[in-house]
């Protein structure tokens, strides 16, 4: 086991049985002409996260530890995005609509994909979700079941949303989890402060939050000493 600085307190991970959960680093969120910028939101801010969600995954890939990428996406016919997420909003142009970069949050669209600097590799696992959430209708629950994993190490956009759905449904279903302060960003900086805190609340009600030098610091002091 290896003790990670976090907060409330020290994170005990398990090597072997712990996966990193990057949510949703799509160009939809992180770049103009996406999802995020048709909902009004200054989309410059998820950028910045990207060297610092690489390195994490850098970290993970290094020792060959599992990864998942997940996507907010729909299929093309639409069948799985319920009309009440299509009306929600005051989008300029809503989901499967054509934008600059092709229909939005529809899945194999340019804007859909990954940004190019945190793309999967082969062998790891890429989820198309249709909710915010990263296990409604993925089945991905049973996949992290066959590969024995307890302990979830999170990454993504954005905390307050998709993010913290996620990680709340993750808590639920019994992971211990980990969410990685650099590696997440929000468009509204209060919700990203305010989503931190209410995941440590209560003696860690949703689980930790850690820095990524103290994840990096505590596996290679682990490997020091094995
Ligand atoms: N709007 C917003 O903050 N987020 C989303 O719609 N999806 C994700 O968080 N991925």
């Amino acid at each position: 086991m290896i003790s990670v600085k976090a907060r409330p307190y020290d994170y005990t991970l398990d090597p072997g049985k712990t996966a990193l959960v990057v949510i949703d680093m799509q160009r939809d969120f992180i770049e103009p002409g996406g999802f995020g910028d048709a909902l009004g939101n200054d989309v410059s801010r998820l950028l910045a996260i990207i060297p610092d969600t690489a390195a994490l995954i850098g970290l993970f890939r290094a020792r060959g530890w599992p990864i998942v990428h997940t996507r907010e996406a729909h299929r093309a016919d639409l069948s799985d995005c319920p009309p009440s997420k299509i009306r929600r909003g005051s989008a300029s142009v809503r989901i499967g609509e054509e934008g600059p970069m092709g229909r939005l949050l529809v899945t194999g669209e340019p804007g859909n994909q990954i940004v190019a600097d945190l793309a999967p590799k082969d062998g790891e696992i890429v989820i198309d979700k249709p909710g915010k959430g990263m296990f409604w209708a993925t089945g991905l629950h049973e996949r992290l079941q066959d590969l024995g994993i307890t302990h979830l190490v999170f990454a993504g956009v954005t905390t307050e949303v998709c993010v913290q759905t996620s990680m709340r449904e993750a808590n639920d279903r019994g992971y211990e989890c980990l969410l990685i302060e650099e590696a997440t960003e929000s468009y509204f900086s209060e919700f990203k402060a305010s989503t931190i805190e209410m995941i440590v609340a209560q003696g860690g009600i949703v689980g930790w939050v850690g820095k990524l030098g103290d994840l990096d610091a505590a596996l290679a002091g682990a490997e020091e000493t094995a």
